[in-house]
């Protein structure tokens, strides 16, 4: 049993949606972020940073934060989504996505989608930054199938939730040919959908 310390948003999201895909059985215990309750100090023994998610493998007795890494934690166990012949590939995509596109497009929602008309320099740059990231996406993904190469990956699980909040991203996914046609596969597959709705309260992924 893995117990998952969630709060829905896309860094939550990569680990339900993981959890769906390999068929693990996973309670969910939620962290209240907007109330603080991730530095409650039970919660830190486990997210010594203080943010969601975390996990406990309660069978082999151990926790663990960072959502790239539980996402090769949960790969590594299920022997899923993340091919011996192709982690060098998953990674890379793994870290672009932890590195560049979740902190970019998370200083993009500060500024463009939380506060708006506080700061036209970080409107600025992060809009423009995101704009960057969907072309890169797009361009790269019109030479492949998926990130890593023909098969999804824990990449694809990782990067997928950072794009379903392209309604907040004001950069039109529709505009991008081959990220969009990625983003509409991933989000029909069925543990996609429950993954994304865990809490069962009918959140739907956004369509185009
Ligand atoms: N690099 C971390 C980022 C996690 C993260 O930023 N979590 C946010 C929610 S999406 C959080 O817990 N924020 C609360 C805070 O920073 O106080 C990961 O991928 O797990």
């Amino acid at each position: 049993m893995i117990e998952l310390f969630y709060a829905n948003t896309p860094n939550g999201r990569k680990i339900s949606i993981m959890l769906e895909e390999i068929k693990y059985e996973y309670k969910i215990t939620i962290v209240d972020i907007y109330k603080d309750e991730q530095f409650n100090a039970d919660f830190r023994k486990i997210s010594p940073f203080s943010k969601i998610p975390a996990i406990i493998d309660h069978k082999n007795k151990i926790s663990l934060f960072q959502s790239g890494a539980i996402l090769i934690y949960l790969a590594e166990l299920s022997g899923k989504f993340y091919n011996a012949s192709e982690k060098i590939l998953i990674d890379q995509w793994l870290m672009a996505q932890m590195g560049d596109i979740g902190p970019m497009l998370g200083q993009h929602h500060q500024f463009h989608h939380f506060n708006p008309g506080k700061s036209k320099f970080g409107e600025e740059r992060y809009l423009s930054i995101a704009k960057r990231i969907y072309k890169d996406l797009d361009e790269h993904l019109s030479k492949s199938d998926y990130l890593a190469g023909k098969n999804y990956s824990i990449a694809d699980i990782a990067t997928f939730p950072w794009i379903a909040r392209h309604e907040w991203h004001d950069v039109g996914l529709k505009n991008f040919k081959n990220l969009s046609r990625w983003y509409v596969n991933i989000s029909q597959r069925d543990a996609v959908i429950k993954g994304f709705d865990c809490l069962k309260k009918g959140e739907k992924i956004p369509p185009l």
